[in-house]
């Protein structure tokens, strides 16, 4: 074991609910743990004052590893590697993850920042780790970019490496009941594939993974999961893989698995729903009987015309609704995720699939929606057609903090076009919320609900949005519960709290 040996990690917090710990650092943990470091890991969700936390930590540290994605996490990102340089100049501070990888020159340009380990981190940051330790120079370590006497140096691509090979992450490192008090789950993430085949052009999963789905094999699955989950007392399981379903036999395999162990939890995955579409009625409802109880899929548009330019020509309008069907019929809680303003979709498209939505949701009631105005992450294949339509790329680290999340940057969306799309988005949400309502909710509401009901979905088909009086009067509703609860202290519903 070396005698200086301390790895320490970061990561940052982020907007939204804690989905159990870091997988990303559990993982960069493996190896190194292996190797006989000792790695000491902050996590800032948890720990409010982590700056202080890192200061202290990366006194006679071998370096400070910081994970962010694109958007929030980036500002406390830069905030601690600052004050961690000005204190411990000494201490190399290196970058990893979704964000630094696909902006490498512009992370990298950044004086506090000495190197960014690019794609899957857990062999190249050990071999770096390594290097330290001897005080070795850094050239030649495989999917390595860092700085060479001020000058950015990029190593050789490191191919992906086979997650069959690599070491386990580390779930034993954290007190996973800390996040299940968070959160109110105990929740462990589990990615039992990586990459997806498919290269849609909104999705920078191609420029990480190659399009090299490469999994797991179902029984090391099973028996993951059949040990990990008594022994930390889990509950859920969301699966952190890009396609889960690509391999279809596996998922069957896994599923089955799951239920001949007789260990319970419940699990949730992202998948594409062609998968859904070719497998049988039987297979789904064995994936809900093994604990599935949420899939998310990147469904985007019902406009055939915006799915080609998307790249998504493997996935059809039938298949869509195949897919809610079968899953309906699992009892699997179905999320459609809605990318609108992609370039080339007209009005017409949109409308189009708030009217092809709407008419699903009518038909199968679990079924949501999580609908968004197209975000141009880093490193998106389509840059320079976007750019030829005149949007701007952050040219900072700094700029993408606030890039990433709700802010509309499309100059082909603006004015009376936006005014529209949020107008008709509002219809969709609210015709949503109607079908939800169950009969449970107060009288008010419902008869409110009931009397705004078919002219909403008459608006949806023939796409007629003025006077809303809709809206205002169930805004007024809204107001008036949430006034009333206020008041008596007494808890929404879980309805009214909803969106979609
Ligand atoms: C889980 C997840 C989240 C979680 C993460 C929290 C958690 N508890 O883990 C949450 C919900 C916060 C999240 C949010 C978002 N996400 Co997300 N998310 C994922 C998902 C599904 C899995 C990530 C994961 O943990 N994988 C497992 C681990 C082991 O892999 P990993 O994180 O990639 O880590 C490896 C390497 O990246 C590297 N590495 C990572 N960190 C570090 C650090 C160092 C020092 C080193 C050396 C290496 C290294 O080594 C690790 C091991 O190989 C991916 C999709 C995917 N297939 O990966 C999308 C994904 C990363 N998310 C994405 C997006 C777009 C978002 C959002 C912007 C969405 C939005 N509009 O809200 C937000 C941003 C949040 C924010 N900044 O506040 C995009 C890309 C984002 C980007 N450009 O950064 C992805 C790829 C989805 C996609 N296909 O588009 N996400
Ligand atoms: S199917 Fe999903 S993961 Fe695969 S490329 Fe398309 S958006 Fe990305």
């Amino acid at each position: 074991m070396p005698a200086q040996n301390k790895v320490v990690l970061f990561y940052p917090p982020y907007a939204g609910p804690p989905l159990g710990a870091p997988l990303a650092l559990l993982s960069l943990a493996g190896p190194l743990v292996q190797a006989g470091f000792q790695v000491r890991f902050t996590d800032g969700y948890l720990t409010p004052d982590f700056e202080r936390a890192i200061l202290r930590e990366t006194e006679g540290a071998l370096c400070l590893g910081i994970s962010i994605l694109t958007g929030p996490m980036i500002g406390s990102a830069i905030r601690v590697a600052r004050a961690v340089k000005a204190l411990r100049p000494e201490v190399p501070i290196v970058f990893g993850g979704w964000h630094p990888t696909l902006a490498v020159d512009q992370t990298l340009r950044e004086p506090f920042i000495d190197a960014v380990v690019r794609g899957q981190g857990e062999l190249t940051f050990l071999e770096l780790v390594q290097r330290i330790v001897q005080g070795e120079s850094w050239h030649g370590i495989r999917g390595l970019s860092f700085k060479d006497n001020g000058k950015i140096q990029h190593e050789a691509e490191r191919p992906v490496a086979n997650i069959n090979d690599l070491p386990a992450p580390t779930y034993g490192m954290v007190d996973h009941g800390i996040y299940a008090s968070v959160s109110g789950t105990r929740q462990l993430a589990y990615t039992s594939s990586v990459g997806c085949p498919y290269q849609c052009n909104y999705c920078t999963d191609q420029v990480f993974y190659k399009r090299r789905f490469n999994a797991y094999r179902a029984e090391r699955v099973v028996s993951d999961l059949a040990d990990l989950v008594p022994r930390y007392d889990i509950e859920e399981v969301p699966m952190f893989d890009s396609n889960f379903l690509v391999d279809r036999k596996r998922a069957v395999a896994i599923a089955h698995g799951i239920l001949d162990s007789g260990v319970k939890f419940r699990w949730d995955f992202q998948a594409s729903t062609d998968f859904v579409a070719k497998m049988t009625d039987d297979e789904v409802a064995l994936l809900a009987e093994s604990g599935v109880w949420h899939i998310g899929f990147g469904t985007e548009s019902a406009s055939q015309e915006v799915l080609n330019l998307m790249n998504k020509r493997f996935q059809t309008i039938d298949q869509m609704v195949e897919t809610a069907r079968k899953t309906d019929r699992a009892g699997i809680h179905s999320v459609f995720n809605i990318i609108l303003g992609y370039p080339g979709e007209t009005e017409a498209d949109r409308q189009k699939t708030f009217r092809i939505m709407s008419d699903l949701a009518r038909e199968y009631p679990d079924l949501s929606f999580s609908p968004n105005i197209f975000t141009p992450y880093p490193g998106l294949p389509i840059w320079p057609q976007l750019k030829e339509l005149g949007v701007r790329e952050p040219q900072s680290l700094q700029e993408w903090e606030t890039f990433a999340l709700g802010v509309n940057v499309l100059p082909w969306l603006q004015g009376e076009e936006l005014r529209r799309l949020r107008r008709s988005l509002e219809y969709f949400l609210l015709n949503n919320q109607i079908r939800k309502a169950t009969r449970k909710i107060p009288w008010l509401r419902r008869n409110v609900r009931r009397a705004v009901g078919a002219p909403v979905r008459w608006r949806i088909r023939k796409n007629r949005y003025s006077f809303p009086w809709e809206l205002w009067a169930t805004r007024a509703v809204e107001k008036l519960v949430t006034h009333r609860s206020l008041l008596t202290g007494r808890a929404l519903s879980e309805r009214t709290q909803e969106v979609c």
